[in-house]
């Protein structure tokens, strides 16, 4: 369907003005014309896959389901996220960078009592509000303390998989330090319910298979939403061993099992476009895929050409691999160099879904360039304002140039920036990051000013701050002035009545 249409859909204007007078129950009745609807929309986050760990960036990853799926779409190179997980979730479900919702300051822990603040409206909700039926498939990430945090009451008329930041793939266990020992909690839900426990079953073949089900049983006349939070690559190399076969001339097993994970991956991906398929779906289905935050060293992955990776400031932690498939699209099979943030793709799903967004949302309507390849709106945007005392950290680009001041590395004082401010090749050593919880570390935190002109140097390498000092400050006027909206960072805090030991080893929401 165009964009004219989904603008001028009476039906789904009728349905809005039903649901604000009558309720939600009365868009169901409402129904939807079959060519007025909406397209439905499969959003595909990966965790922490890097620029280089798929297959159009790097063909030793075997991603064909995704190359397919991209050949017949648009590939972004410059889409840019949030460089940690709950940041990036939050800029996708607001539209606002997190430093305006108070997740600037690395991720939410599993005991920690905030969420996304309960004033901002999602994405699913606002979906929701125009006939979407909506549903969350793997990771939540945004808060958990209360029921009201979870995703079922926050738009999301269906969740299947995890609270917390990750769990190991077949216990669905995270370990997470309290006082003096290492607390263990299961968690895994569907809806509100825990689900039985089996520690042989894959966490992503499970959140497939539930995938798979949604799109199979779907009641066409209404627009689906699928918001489907992958828990790959992430963190461990628990992977099935018939994906490593596919990867017989690696040697280095973490590698191989890296690899292998990404090709489980693609197959998820692949078994969902075949779903929609089947479904008579897929041809009237937005795909979009993309990685919630470049790689982190602890794995394999890897984010050349680009500097550092997920956890920093610089390109290798947020400018990630994305593609979008499907009706509308005009020009497909290339690659489109504009310059897109998370937060636009907030913005311009309610445009297709023909929803008038915030007057103040951070996420610009791209549609257009989407849609015929037209040049990006955006011309600036903030990697992240972080004013934590012990190390403040921030970064802007606008146009070609970025600047980075203070702590780059936002894991700070888990890692040392010396630890992380490198181009990692794939088969490093992996580095373990501790952790995310502040500590005393005897390490003075950075505090650099460093100036890049992004597009003769993408990877970050030439620090042109001394030789341009007044693009320094106008650049840092600029975050100066993005600075009067930050608010403060969420009570980080970890609460031991959380502690999963409580309530028999599962993670429950306790407040
Ligand atoms: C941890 O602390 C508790 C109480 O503070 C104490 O009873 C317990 O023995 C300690 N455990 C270890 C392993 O030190
Ligand atoms: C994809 O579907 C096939 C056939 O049902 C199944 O064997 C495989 O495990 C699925 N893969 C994933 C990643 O879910
Ligand atoms: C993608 O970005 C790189 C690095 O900025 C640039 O060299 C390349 O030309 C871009 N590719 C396209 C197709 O625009
Ligand atoms: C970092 O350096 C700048 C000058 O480049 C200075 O104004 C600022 O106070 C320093 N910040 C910290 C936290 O030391
Ligand atoms: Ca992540």
């Amino acid at each position: 369907m165009k964009r004219e249409e989904a603008s001028s859909n009476s039906t789904v204007k009728y349905a809005v003005i039903v649901a604000a007078t009558v309720g939600v129950i009365a868009i169901v009745m409402s129904g939807f014309n079959k060519n007025e609807r909406p397209p439905h929309i499969v959003f595909i986050l990966a965790d922490d896959l890097g620029w280089n760990d798929v297959g159009w960036n790097n063909p030793n990853v075997k991603t064909p389901h995704l190359n397919e799926l991209a050949e017949g779409g648009v590939i972004f190179n410059q889409t840019y996220v949030q460089p940690l997980c709950s940041p990036s979730r939050a800029a996708l479900m607001t539209g606002y960078y997190p430093f305006r919702t108070g997740l600037q300051h690395k991720i939410l822990g599993p005991y920690q009592r905030a969420g996304l603040p309960l004033e901002f409206k999602t994405l699913a909700e606002k979906l929701k509000e125009v006939g979407y039926l909506t549903h969350i498939v793997g990771k939540w990430h945004l808060g958990h303390s209360t029921w009201d945090y979870t995703p079922t009451r926050r738009g999301f008329d269906s969740f299947f998989g995890h609270y917390s930041s990750s769990v190991r793939h077949y216990q669905k266990t995270f370990q997470y330090p309290v006082r003096n020992k290492t607390s263990v909690g299961y968690d895994f839900r569907d809806g509100i319910g825990v689900v039985q426990r089996d520690d042989s079953a894959y966490s992503t073949l499970l959140h497939t298979e539930r995938a798979v089900e949604i799109i199979s049983k779907h009641y066409a006349e209404y627009p689906l939403f699928l918001y489907f939070a992958l828990d790959q690559p992430a963190k461990g190399l628990q992977v099935p061993s018939h994906y490593e076969d596919m990867y017989p001339n690696i040697q280095n097993q973490a590698v191989r099992k890296y690899y292998a994970k990404m090709s489980l991956m693609d197959e998820a991906v692949g078994n969902i476009s075949s779903a929609l398929k089947s479904r008579g779906l897929f041809d009237d289905t937005l795909l979009i895929f993309m990685s919630d935050n470049g790689a982190l060293p602890i794995n394999q992955g890897s984010n050349l050409p680009f500097r550092s990776c997920g956890c920093t400031l610089f390109d290798g932690g947020a400018r990630v691999p994305a593609m979008i498939r499907g009706p509308l699209l005009k020009k497909t099979g290339y690659v489109n160099d504009g310059v897109n943030h998370i937060t636009d793709w907030h913005t311009t799903l309610l445009s297709i879904a023909g929803i008038k967004p915030e007057q103040d949302l951070d996420g610009i309507d791209i549609l257009d360039m989407i849609v015929d390849g037209s040049p990006s709106p955006r011309n600036e945007f903030v990697y992240n304002i972080d004013q934590f005392e012990k190390a403040p950290g921030a970064a802007l680009r606008v146009g070609d140039w970025k600047l980075v001041v203070g702590e780059p590395n936002m894991c700070y004082p888990g890692v040392h920036l010396s630890e992380v401010d490198d181009w990692f090749p794939v088969d490093k050593k992996p580095l373990f990051l501790p952790g995310f919880a502040d500590f005393d570390h005897p390490t003075p935190p950075a505090n650099v000013t460093l100036l890049f002109n992004l597009k003769d140097d993408p990877a970050e390498r030439n620090d042109l701050s001394e030789q341009l000092p007044a693009k320094v400050e106008e650049l840092r006027r600029r975050l100066d002035e993005y600075k009067r909206g930050l608010v403060p960072v969420a009570d980080g805090t970890a609460d031991l009545a959380a502690d999963a030991e409580l309530y028999e080893g599962t993670l429950t929401p306790w407040l």
